[in-house]
């Protein structure tokens, strides 16, 4: 693929949730796997299959993974992907205790760093942090955006069961929303507490259960109260919302009946509807759900200018969703607001 294609197209495809790995982070998921003090069930099944099968699906995964030059550059120009924004692979950094975390994720964020000057019209990035450590957090977000030029940070959702909503993790919004970047919020497993009826018909991952925990994730944010705090804090949701804009009216006529009988100390008034947060402080990305009814249905619902296109590649590799999504319904305009500005707009690239 040439700089000419983009040209005559009139428009560059940007993918905005592609995930990477290095040899390091999966050799320490085999060492986690083997070992018995860390027992979660959505990452031994996650990470059980994709670090240790030998199955085509694992093997190609690994090596798809890994590769940060001809491999995945090749699968970008057969696909016509013009820009790839990395992020870690989920579940990160997130499920080792906070010092490796804390290094890990530096390290991590310096390879990507030189990873993207090797290549810095093909690959933008997002921060790896840990939230096991709030404020170190914080500092690593300011430390990827200002000195490594990452645009943003992802966090795999839940971190050892515990959710962003919880006050303690606030530094991190707050650095975010002080520098400006947005915080992609990507999916994990479930945690223990919630997996185990996921479990014995293998739905707990991308097929489904991903979605509802990271879809939770958001809302607990938005009750929370976490954007009447942060007002100008921006959270980036994949797989176009993980559900939640088909939820939209029955969320805000249930939040408000909650809210009115004081149903919960943990569900408060807010300033607005859980739905204008869900419009005014998320983007939405289609990751996994290159389906026109239901990329139609969001650009809708949340505005033409809130959904970004994604492939989650290697994990949904599927070069020919390029051609359909290049004949979604819209003028040439928002069709480029779909693939470029809108995330050149968000991330700053
Ligand atoms: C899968 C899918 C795994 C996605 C991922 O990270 C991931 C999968 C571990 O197919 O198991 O990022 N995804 O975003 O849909
Ligand atoms: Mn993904």
């Amino acid at each position: 693929m040439s700089q000419n294609d983009a040209v005559q197209r009139g428009y560059q495809r940007i993918a905005t949730e592609e995930a990477w790995a290095t040899p390091e982070l999966i050799q320490r998921y085999r060492d986690l796997l083997a070992g018995t003090e860390f027992d979660d069930p959505g990452f031994r099944n996650l990470w059980g299959f994709f670090a240790t099968s030998d199955t085509p699906r694992a093997t190609d995964l690994r090596d798809r993974i890994q590769d940060l030059d001809e491999r995945r550059l090749a699968d970008m120009d057969a696909a016509g992907i013009d820009m790839a924004l990395l992020l870690l692979t989920a579940p990160g950094v997130q499920v080792f205790d906070a010092p490796e975390a804390v290094a890990l994720a530096r390290s991590t964020n310096d390879l990507l760093a030189a990873t993207i000057r090797r290549h810095p019209t093909r690959f933008a990035g997002l921060a790896a942090v840990a939230p096991q450590d709030p404020r170190a957090a914080a500092r690593e977000i300011e430390r990827a955006v200002r000195q490594l030029g990452l645009k943003g940070a992802v966090i795999n959702s839940h971190t050892q069961g515990e959710y962003l909503d919880d006050e303690k993790f606030w530094d991190i919004f707050a650095a975010a929303e002080a520098l400006d970047v947005p915080i992609y919020i990507h999916p994990n497993s479930p945690p223990p507490a919630m997996i185990q009826p996921f479990l014995p018909r293998c739905l707990d991952a991308a097929i489904f259960g991903f979605a509802c925990e990271t879809g939770l994730h958001a809302l607990r944010l938005i009750v929370s109260g976490v954007f009447d705090r942060f007002p100008k804090l921006q959270i980036v949701l994949g797989h176009l919302g993980e559900g939640l804009p088909f939820w939209l009216s029955r969320i805000d006529f249930m939040h408000a009946g909650i809210v009115r009988s004081n149903r919960s100390p943990g569900a408060q008034p807010l300033r607005k509807k859980p739905s204008d947060y869900l419009r005014e402080n998320f983007y939405y990305t289609t990751s996994g759900m290159a389906w026109e009814p239901s990329v139609t249905f969001v650009q809708q619902q949340m505005g033409i200018e809130r959904v970004m296109y994604a492939m989650d590649y290697p994990y949904q590799y599927v070069p020919e969703e390029v051609t359909q999504m290049d004949r979604l319904p819209l003028s040439p305009e928002h069709l480029k607001m779909f693939y470029e500005s809108n995330a050149r707009t968000v991330f700053k690239l």
